[in-house]
């Protein structure tokens, strides 16, 4: 059983040889980018298994995509060839050290990624994981491809745990619509992912964490990421034995070896919403469960932390562990990211980032 499965448009990523405006960089380094397949890497990395689905050019840059995350470990034998449509690739610039702002050139309109629909991809193979990670980029990118999101997050038997990263792009969105439907797909999934700057841009809501729960208590947990600050986790209540009632499958019980839980049943997720009558008890309080704050790291560029910080928080959640300690692998994984110029960074081994997680440390306070 595939622990992950992510599906996504990913595309060959130009970083910069030097800092600067993308008008005057000369030169760029070839590299991967995609959030859901950075997401299935940092996966298959932590040691689990994973698949990523998505579609591809018939071309030497769609070759480079599946070779480089096939090299990750992540099952790609689910990625379609397109001969009629070109592999995505994108550039950009460094930013300011902060790694706050940088300049991004997408060339994708009309990439075979956009190509995606529910009739174009096998919805067994998506379906078949444990967790399926989507973002709100593919959602963006066609109707088709809108879509298959909607198909994936709808209620349906035996669906596996969603995860659904906001990732808000505005310059992806060509109307309206945007913030509505991520709002909607946010609606459907069990752990949603979002930024509170993100919250605050798509959806004008100013009032923090709180507020965002209050906006979106559906999902079963909801993670708000606050930058430098830190994250906070809300989670739908817990019964009289301390543990989350809805949460009867995956990671309802902590596990003292660290091994995977048994798969969850058919249709239990977090939300326990979907195939499955919620459990009584799964009330969504609109205070946050857990924080944790962020580590102190020398940023080089942000590009792909939320997906590392998402991977880092699945994996602890595969793994059973409570609350803030998946927060805290979150931080880990997405700090090995920061200090990167890449989208990928190799975590610290699955030992030490125990260890580090663990740790009544100053660092966390
Ligand atoms: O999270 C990192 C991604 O944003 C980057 O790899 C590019 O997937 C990408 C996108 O569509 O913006």
């Amino acid at each position: 059983v595939v622990d992950v499965v992510a599906l996504g448009e990913s595309m060959v990523t130009f970083l910069p040889t030097r800092p600067g405006r993308l008008a005057d960089v000369p030169s760029f380094h070839r590299s991967i980018g995609g959030a859901e397949s950075n997401v299935a890497c940092a996966l298959a990395v932590a040691g689990h298994t994973t698949r990523w689905v998505s579609r591809v050019g018939a071309d030497g840059f769609g070759d480079h995509l599946v070779e480089a995350i096939g090299a990750y470990g992540v099952d790609v034998a689910y990625v379609r060839r397109d001969p009629s449509r070109p592999t995505g690739v994108y550039f950009r610039t460094a930013g300011d050290r902060a790694g706050d702002t940088h300049e991004v050139a997408y060339y994708r309109a009309g990439s075979a990624a956009s190509a995606m629909s529910p009739a174009g991809v096998d919805l067994d193979a998506v379906r078949a994981g444990r967790v399926l990670h989507l973002s709100g980029i593919t959602a963006a990118l066609s109707s088709g491809c809108l879509e298959l999101m909607r198909e994936l997050t709808a209620p349906h038997p035996g669906r596996p745990l969603i995860s659904f990263d906001v990732n808000h792009r505005p310059g992806l969105w060509g109307d309206a619509y945007g913030p509505e439907v991520l709002l909607d797909l946010a609606r459907g999934a069990d752990i949603v992912f979002v930024g509170e700057d993100e919250a605050e841009e798509a959806w004008g809501l100013t009032g923090g964490p709180t507020a965002i729960r209050e906006a979106l208590p559906e999902p079963g947990t909801l993670v708000v990421k606050q930058g430098r600050e830190g994250a906070v986790a809300f989670r739908a209540g817990r019964g009289q034995s301390g543990l989350p009632q809805c949460l009867k499958g995956l990671g309802g019980t902590p596990r003292g070896d660290g091994g995977p839980p048994a798969r969850a049943k058919p249709g239990v997720g977090e939300g326990g919403r979907h195939g499955t009558p919620q459990s009584p008890g799964c009330e969504t309080p609109p205070h946050p469960a857990a924080t944790a704050p962020a580590l102190k790291v020398d940023v080089v560029a942000t590009t792909g932390a939320g997906d590392a910080f998402a991977a880092g928080f699945l994996s602890a959640t595969l793994r059973g562990l409570p609350l803030t300690t998946r927060l805290r692998h979150g931080h880990l994984t997405a700090a090995a990211t920061l200090t990167a110029p890449g989208d990928l960074a190799t975590p610290p081994p699955r030992p030490l980032a125990d260890r580090l997680a663990a740790l009544d440390d100053p660092a966390w306070e």
